[in-house]
């Protein structure tokens, strides 16, 4: 892709993730297989039972810390691509669904984590958040409010504002190019952003497994680690 583009947004869903060993959400035996989601990823669930939804986020937060799970060619070229665009004077910004690190340690910059990540925890009252690798329990209180609250994963769960719309909707405005890239486009207000983005005249392209229904202006389909190389090359 010859930098013809400058200023690209790109948004990332669980499948960029796959490869490197980290469950999607929807595909078979994905992580809501296992949970229904108002249990685990909603804040009902967390004053319900916050044990379980503790359970459920430190075997995902456990996972980071597997020496065997690494960023992949997805991650480090969308990290290649950025150095490459802010090189030619160009923009970049890379908006992800996924509470995972692995686009940090691929080295990208400009990111948005717009749902929340696993190794931070939030204070719900003074919405105060630190980093944290290990387990979370409810044994696990707050030091800044009286009564202590109840700390919890700092995560964005379903009926919560998902971190720096504004911002998102910013780099939508001015993006010349909107990449969508293993993501199944079911969730709000997320799956809107192809929309947005071509509703400001952005060509719009989807790289996935297989083509999941959205409109986009162009669609190359295989597994992330060979068409995201292949495309922003
Ligand atoms: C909000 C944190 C109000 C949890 C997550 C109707 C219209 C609009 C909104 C709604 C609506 N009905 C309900 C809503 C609200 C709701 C929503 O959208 N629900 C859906 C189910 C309909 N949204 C919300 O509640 C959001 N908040 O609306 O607040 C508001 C909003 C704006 C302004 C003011 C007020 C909050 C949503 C955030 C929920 N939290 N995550 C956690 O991670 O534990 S969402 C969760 O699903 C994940 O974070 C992930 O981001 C998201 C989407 O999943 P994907 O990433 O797409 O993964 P999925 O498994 O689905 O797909 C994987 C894709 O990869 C597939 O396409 C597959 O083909 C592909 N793939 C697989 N392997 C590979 C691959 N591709 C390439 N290579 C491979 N190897």
């Amino acid at each position: 892709m010859s930098l013809i583009y400058r200023n690209i947004v790109v948004l990332t869903g669980a499948g960029i993730s796959a490869e490197s060993g980290i469950s999607t959400f929807r595909d078979q035996n994905g992580l809501w297989e296992n949970h229904r989601i108002e249990d685990v990823a909603t804040p009902e669930g967390f004053q319900r039972n916050p044990a379980l939804v503790h359970q459920f986020y430190n075997l995902r937060r456990a996972q980071l810390k597997d020496p065997k799970l690494q960023p992949n060619a997805a991650h480090l070229a969308l990290a290649e691509l950025e150095t490459r665009l802010l090189k030619a004077g160009g923009h970049f910004t890379l908006i992800t669904q996924n509470v995972d690190n692995l686009h940090q340690r691929a080295g990208s910059r400009n990111l948005i984590s717009m749902h929340g990540q696993l190794q931070s925890i939030l204070c719900p009252r003074s919405r105060k958040t630190r980093h944290w690798e290990n387990d979370l329990s409810v044994e696990h209180l707050c030091d800044c409010c009286d009564p202590p609250q109840l700390l919890r994963p700092d995560i964005v769960w379903f009926g919560e504002v998902p971190y720096r719309l504004d911002d998102c909707y910013q780099a939508l405005t001015e993006a010349d190019l909107f990449i969508a890239i293993g993501t199944s486009g079911q969730v709000y207000p997320a799956a809107g952003f192809t929309r947005t983005a071509a509703g400001n005249g952005a060509h719009t392209v989807e790289l996935n497994l297989e083509q999941t229904g959205g409109s986009f202006d162009a669609g190359y389909y295989g597994p992330a680690t060979q068409v995201v190389p292949a495309f922003v090359a």
